[in-house]
């Protein structure tokens, strides 16, 4: 059993990093999580990478390189603060509700 520890932090072009498990039926593709996140998840506050260090502590590294959907991040109704590569053209990006069930793209030391 794999346990996701690091969410992955998109610094460049990341549709090669897509996993099957985005796949969805039919072929419709779900969004995939990321270490994307607003700051303040209940102000439209700016994104950031928010990333776990090996003793438990969260930092925040500035979001650098975007690739947002037009349009986004929409903050829409007022809930959407975690950042998942979208289900649009080019693999951009989209801010969602973070409860939503999707899969996670992670980073690991091999
Ligand atoms: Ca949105």
């Amino acid at each position: 059993m794999w346990y996701c520890v690091d969410l992955i932090v998109c610094t460049g072009q990341t549709s090669t990093l897509i996993s099957s498990c985005s796949a969805g039926a039919a072929g419709k593709r779900k969004p995939v999580w990321t270490a994307g996140r607003r700051i303040d998840p209940n102000t439209e506050s700016t994104f950031v990478w928010k990333v776990s260090l090996s003793n438990g502590t969260v930092i925040q590294q500035p979001m650098v390189y975007t690739h947002w959907s037009p349009g986004q991040p929409s903050f829409g109704d007022g809930v959407q603060s975690c950042m998942a590569i979208g289900t649009g053209s080019g693999y951009a990006w989209d801010d969602i509700r973070c409860t939503q069930n999707f899969c996670s793209l992670c980073e690991i030391d091999l």
